[in-house]
């Protein structure tokens, strides 16, 4: 505005700008620091800050008492030139305030060796330690070290000197001072966490052919270094296992599955039955019996296979020599729930059977193997000995409660009948057995030719052969006693 020639408005213009734009002054300056230790070649900053801190003209002058030891740039940034000691000075432009920072600089001290607190270290995987470097000296000016693995797989190091043992092995652990690059190393061994058992989710468990079941093996402790396991079969044609513990059932039959740990051999193993994956039939069996001529006995009408729906209803024949054999009784058996349930006629040579289960809600269904009937027969005094047949000569069915046909199966039986005092059998007791029994006592023969001679000439049952049952065959052939054996 100077030189010109102002009126009235430049006046009120020049007054108003006077009063919003009038500077604010600065009244110090402060730095952070006022003094500093540094080494030769390193530079720090240093910061100044004017009071207030809204003052007009923040701008500073920075400088140095001594540049051959310490320089200043601009912005505050000191760089230590050569050992001695310098003071930096800031001074604002507004007012010439000033602070000042006595710098010392001093020469580098170059590590001249490494060392660590730890040299060796044995340890298991998945441990960790701390190694710490020890410097000489001590008041070097760059104690910076960097870590190394000579092998990473087995131990890590990171850039605080702390080592994670990874996996089993040897690994050397070395650090490296910045500064003239000495090194120190510590060997680590790391050893592995030994399996100390193992057990599976399962120690038996029936199966269908074709059936698949993973079985798992849990290894103790979880943390174990080798969890490795074999897995074997006793029998392959029963059940095969694959190397995950895949079992798969091929026959039907039992197998052991046997898993071992390589790390110690420690075994644990599951019982594996594989059952057919057709349903079983129906089995209908009768037992089988000796015994003698005038004797009653009980012969068991069995059923096994009972399917787990359960039998609703039966109706076989059965046949068997009536010449030979009188019925004395017929009894239910233990898997009949209600007598009336179960009705029979006999009829000539046969007796047939009806099972039904009367209730009307299928309560008293044959739900289990055993025993359905019980037949007492006496064994006829006839002239023969030998087995009389006891068989199923016909099935009707044997049916589900949904009135379905269950297949079945039949096994005949039979009476093997014998007769006391009939050593040859024959059928009949004679001179010749009397005679074979004394040269078996006088030991001229050794054995009966007949299958059951030694109990038929046994007339007394006290399982010897003597001259008690020698003269008893001669009484009985001669009419003096009516019976035999002695009872
Ligand atoms: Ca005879
Ligand atoms: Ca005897």
């Amino acid at each position: 505005m100077k030189g010109l020639n102002l009126g009235y408005g430049d006046a009120v213009l020049a007054i108003f700008k006077e009063d919003s734009l009038s500077p604010i002054s600065v009244s110090g300056v402060k730095l952070n620091t006022n003094s500093k230790t540094i080494i030769v070649g390193d530079s720090f900053n240093l910061i100044a800050n004017i009071i207030p801190t809204n003052a007009t003209n923040k701008s500073i002058i920075w400088s140095s008492s001594n540049p051959n030891v310490a320089v200043v740039d601009e912005n505050g940034k000191v760089t230590a030139v050569d050992v001695g000691t310098a003071t930096i000075t800031a001074t604002t432009v507004d007012g010439g305030f000033t602070d000042s920072c006595e710098v010392i600089v001093k020469p580098t001290i170059n590590v001249t060796g490494i060392s660590l607190d730890i040299t060796s270290k044995t340890l298991k995987v998945g441990e960790s330690f701390i190694i710490n470097p020890i410097i000489t000296p001590e008041d070097a000016s760059n104690k910076t070290v960097t870590w190394e693995s000579s092998n990473n797989a087995v131990a890590s190091v990171d850039w605080q000197g702390r080592v994670i043992a990874k996996a089993v092995g040897n690994a050397t652990i070395i650090a490296r001072t910045v500064d003239g690059g000495y090194t120190a190393s510590c060997e680590v061994n790391v050893e592995p966490i030994n399996v100390t058992g193992i057990s599976l989710n399962l120690n038996s468990k029936t199966l269908k052919i074709g059936d698949k079941f993973l079985l798992t093996a849990n290894i103790q402790p979880v943390n174990a270094t080798d969890k490795r396991v074999v897995w074997s079969s006793s029998n392959e044609s029963v059940a095969t296992v694959n190397e995950s513990g895949l079992i798969t059932a091929i026959g039907v039959g039992n197998a052991t599955i046997t898993a071992t740990t390589i790390d110690g051999n420690y075994t644990a193993s599951c019982e594996i039955t594989v059952e057919s994956n057709e349903e079983q039939p129906v089995s209908l069996a009768i037992t089988n019996h000796l015994t003698a001529v005038n004797k009653t006995l009980d012969v068991l009408i069995n059923i096994n296979n009972v399917p787990a729906k359960g039998i609703l209803a039966a109706d076989f024949i059965l046949s068997y020599d009536k010449n030979r054999l009188q019925v004395i009784s017929i009894t239910p058996g233990e898997i009949i729930n209600d007598a009336r349930d179960l009705d029979y006629q006999i009829d000539n040579n046969q007796i047939v059977f009806l099972f039904a289960d009367e209730s009307v809600n299928d309560s008293r269904i044959i739900k289990e193997n055993g025993t359905f009937a019980k037949i007492t027969f006496k064994v006829l005094d006839t002239n023969f000995v030998g087995k009389i047949p006891i068989e199923v000569i016909k099935v009707g069915n044997f049916v589900s409660p949904s009135l379905t046909k269950y297949n079945y199966s039949t096994t005949n039986g039979y009476i093997d009948i014998f007769k006391y005092g009939d050593v040859n059998g024959d059928g009949k007791v004679a001179s010749d057995d009397y005679i074979t029994v004394k040269n078996y006592i006088l030991k001229r023969i050794n054995q009966f030719n007949y299958v059951h001679g030694f109990i038929a000439a046994d007339i007394n049952l006290d399982n010897e052969i003597t001259s008690l049952d020698y003269i008893a065959i001669k009484k009985f052939i001669l009419g003096k006693i009516s019976n035999l054996p002695l009872e």
